[in-house]
C-alpha cells in the first residue's frame, strides 16, 4: 500500500511537470533554464521559445552534474560538466531553428529538452 501511494505521489509530480513545461514552452520570456529542478533530473523549463540572437543561461541547481548538449550542434553545446550548485553557463542561439538538447549523464533519466529559436 505503502509503495502504492509513493507510485501515484511520483506519477502526480512527473504530471505536474509536463503541464508546465507545455504551458512554458509556449509563454517562454525569461530565458534562463534550472537544470535538475527540485530535485528531479528534469531541464525547468524544458522547451522555450526565443528569438534569433537571444542568449539562454543554464543554471544548476539539484542533483549535479549537468551538461548540455545539443544534438548535432556541437557549436551550441556545453560538454563540461557542472558541478557547483548555481554554476551557470550561456549559449546564444544566432540561427532559427527546432535545437533538441539534453544532459549526458541523465538523458536516460528523460533530462531532455528543446529550444525553438524563431
Ligand atoms: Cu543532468
Amino acid at each position: 500500500m505503502k509503495q502504492i501511494l509513493h507510485w501515484s505521489q511520483r506519477c502526480l509530480v512527473v504530471c505536474i511537470l509536463l503541464i508546465f513545461c507545455f504551458f512554458w514552452g509556449s509563454t517562454a520570456y525569461a530565458i534562463e533554464i534550472l537544470m535538475g529542478s527540485e530535485g528531479m533530473l528534469v531541464f525547468e523549463p524544458c522547451e522555450v521559445t526565443v528569438n534569433v540572437g537571444d542568449t539562454v543561461t543554464f543554471r544548476n541547481n539539484e542533483l549535479p552534474p549537468h551538461n548540455m548538449m545539443v544534438a548535432d550542434h556541437p557549436e551550441y553545446s556545453h560538454s563540461e560538466l557542472a558541478f557547483a550548485p548555481g554554476e551557470s553557463f550561456d549559449v546564444t542561439f544566432d540561427k532559427a531553428g527546432d535545437y533538441r538538447f539534453q544532459c549526458d549523464p541523465h538523458a536516460g533519466a528523460g533530462m531532455i529538452g528543446v529550444i525553438h529559436v524563431e
